[in-house]
């Protein structure tokens, strides 16, 4: 008999294909974005996909065969999982190995922009210290309100280490948590409230632009917006025009809305402090989610089963 067919959208590490190869025969697209996969159409039993790849409706059904979507990362913003449902298709991804690097980022970001590290850094380097003295003051984080938009497994992991920062941290979720956090219901008062925003809400539509321009001037003119959610979720134009015009204090971005294309205003704003998307971007924590990716597809073929479905799944 021969070994199930993967379709594999997007890049995975040497120790993901060493695993899989071992079980399926590997399938790939000429075009990552979604490209018909031709011949091999009518035999692909399972696709992985790279977080940043996605699956949309049209592929899922051109896939007659098609059982299981492994996506290697928490966030599947860019799986059509309401597609995948409606056929039977069940779609995984990687929750909880990565809370712990993702929410230190989170943090890393938060310090890094309220203490000008990185334009600092740039100061040092320009040569501009002689020159020019010792650089601007920033601000402490100390004695702040730190409001988290998305208290899911990363966000308490976020206000888990806060903790120890000296802040009063609050959250805004559509349900309430049983937790020791303020919690707002409506996110323009919570911004309001803080002098910190932290995002680490899921992408999608129920998220697309929640941070806008209400959300932006509430921030205000001290605020710091910081982004480890999905790009989606910040108005990118009005993030940038209110930060050119010192409508908000400062970003750290970590996420954007057309990756890897970073709008070139961002790019040149001082007030910006700019990662690109490696919030989870360890050998530690890409190889935890790379086996948990690797074995809800070896597990589902041998047992019917996968490990960490999504939860639209659940019903299946
Ligand atoms: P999670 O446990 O599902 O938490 C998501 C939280 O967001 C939940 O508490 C949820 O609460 C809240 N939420 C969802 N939709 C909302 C809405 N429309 N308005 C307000 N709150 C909403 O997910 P997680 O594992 O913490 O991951 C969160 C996200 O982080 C991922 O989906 C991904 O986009 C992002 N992420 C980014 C990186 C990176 O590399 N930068 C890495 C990992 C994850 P309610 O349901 O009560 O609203
Ligand atoms: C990416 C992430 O998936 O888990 C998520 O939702 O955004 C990241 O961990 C990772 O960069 C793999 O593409």
């Amino acid at each position: 008999m021969s070994d199930p067919r993967l379709l594999m959208i997007g890049p995975a590490t040497e120790r993901m294909l060493c695993r899989l190869s071992g079980v399926f025969e590997i399938h790939r697209m000429a075009d990552d974005r979604g490209a018909s996969p031709g011949a091999d159409a009518a035999i692909i039993e399972y696709i992985y996909v790279n977080g940043h790849g996605g699956v949309p409706g049209d592929l899922i059904a051109a896939l007659p065969r098609l059982r299981l979507i492994s996506n290697y990362g928490v966030g599947y913003d860019t799986v059509n999982v309401e597609a995948a449902v409606a056929r039977g298709v069940v779609v995984t991804h990687t929750p909880d190995v990565l809370n712990d690097d993702v929410a230190n980022t989170a943090i890393l970001l938060m310090l890094a922009t309220s203490r000008n590290f990185l334009s600092d850094s740039g100061y040092i380097r320009a040569g501009r210290w002689p020159v020019e003295g010792d650089a601007p003051l920033s601000s402490a984080v100390r004695g702040k309100t730190v409001g988290i938009l998305g208290l899911g497994r990363i966000g308490l992991e976020v206000a888990r280490k806060l903790s120890v920062f000296g802040v009063e941290t609050v959250y805004h979720n559509r349900h309430r948590r049983d937790v020791p956090y303020g919690y707002y219901g409506d996110l323009v008062e919570m911004a309001r409230d803080c002098d910190i925003l932290i995002c680490v809400a899921p992408g999608g539509e129920a998220t697309r632009g929640i941070v806008g321009r209400e959300v932006i001037e509430a921030l205000g003119a001290d605020g710091i917006l910081v982004n480890v959610g999905r790009g989606s979720i910040v108005d990118e134009p009005e993030l940038i025009s209110a930060l050119r015009q010192g409508r908000l204090g400062k970003a750290g971005l970590d996420v954007f809305a057309n990756e890897p294309e970073v709008p070139p205003e961002l790019l040149a704003l001082e007030n910006a402090t700019l990662l690109p998307h490696v919030a989870s971007a360890t050998v530690e924590t890409r190889d935890a989610m790379g086996d948990l990716a690797v074995e809800n597809l070896i597990q589902f073929h041998a047992t019917g089963r996968a490990l960490t479905p999504v939860p639209e799944c659940d019903a299946m």
